[in-house]
């Protein structure tokens, strides 16, 4: 199996057990959250090795998240902790219908402050993949510098690359900046994962088909688009496919479909696959985390996923 290596922002995660605006919500449940976190697990759980860079606050989330993220299995040789900065946090809202509120507490987070000098002695020979969000670069200027670092790096020693743009509006100073960086670090990837409504944002283009010819004509290899319920649309320089969905019994949480989804496609390219089994996979595992409750917790093992991608065969 491949060996893959993510940075990000870890969050401890506390999530409503009753519906309500977050201010009325009176208990929550502890868990964790982070897209690249969330991907570094699904890939954990198809049995891949992963490593996950990141900078912790020595606080009691820091202490829950590296405890997390050791019991999942996971690299976290190259985490590094502050004294004077804290672990982030984020609330989640329950909801019966859409996407559920959230509220991030991660202004001058401990991951915010992850700098060059803090990896630049990490040795990425051995690795396979580096797999990275817009979300990371969005927190700070000092984080959006690291990762950009991260990402020659990773490039210089050979390493594939898959971005998720992820798109937060609410972390970036404005869109102009947002829309610019994001294209900046696309172009730099082998693997682009939008959404198609991020897609628009982006590119300007309505269309999958243009969106995808965009990032092509940057030098991005695969473009992978995600159409919500209706599966996935992937284009490369040789051939275009729309995949179609899983039959979702009943929508629990969207978020981390995203991140499911990323798991699929990257661990489908790291096994060899075409992209159309590629984004297949992609497209199981993003119906199986909305399906749970939680960033995480839908993420398969190889005997779930396997058996889940058989029904629909049937
Ligand atoms: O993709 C899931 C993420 O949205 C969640 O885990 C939290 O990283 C997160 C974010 O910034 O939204």
């Amino acid at each position: 199996m491949s060996k893959v290596i993510l940075v990000g922002e870890p969050m401890a995660l506390f999530i409503a057990e009753t519906e309500g605006t977050l201010d009325t919500v009176t208990s929550f449940t502890r868990s964790a959250a982070g897209a690249e976190m969330n991907v570094a697990i699904g890939l954990k759980r198809l049995e891949h090795e992963v490593c996950y860079i990141t900078k912790l606050g020595r606080d009691p989330f820091g202490k829950y998240l590296i405890d997390f993220l050791k019991g999942e299995g996971i690299d976290t040789s190259f985490i590094c902790f502050d004294d004077h900065y804290p672990t982030a946090f984020q609330l989640k809202g329950k909801t019966s219908v859409g996407d559920p509120d959230v509220a991030y507490y991660r202004n001058g987070s401990a991951a915010s402050n992850l700098k060059v000098d803090d990896v630049d002695e990490i040795d990425m020979c051995g690795f396979n993949h580096f797999h990275l969000t817009g979300i990371f670069p969005a927190i700070s200027d000092i984080s959006r510098a690291t990762l950009l670092y991260l990402i020659e790096k990773a490039k210089n020693n050979g390493l594939t690359t898959s971005f998720d743009p992820n798109l937060r509006p609410s972390l970036w100073k404005d869109s102009t900046d947002m829309v610019a960086t994001i294209n900046k670090i696309a172009f730099r990837c082998d693997t682009v994962l939008p959404g198609i409504s991020e897609g628009k944002i982006l590119t300007g283009f309505n269309h999958e088909k243009d969106i995808a010819d965009f990032y092509l004509s940057h030098g991005v290899k695969n473009v992978v688009i995600k159409m919500g319920p209706k599966g996935a649309y992937v284009k490369t320089q040789t051939e275009e496919a729309y995949i179609g969905g899983y039959h979702v019994e009943k929508v629990i949480d969207t978020v981390g479909a995203g991140d499911g989804f990323a798991v699929g496609f990257i661990s489908g390219l790291l096994e060899n696959k075409d992209v159309r089994e590629c984004a297949d996979r992609a497209n199981a595992i993003g119906a199986l985390q909305v399906m749970h409750k939680g960033d995480n917790e839908g993420l398969p093992t190889r005997e779930q996923l396997f058996g889940f991608m058989e029904k629909k065969a049937l």
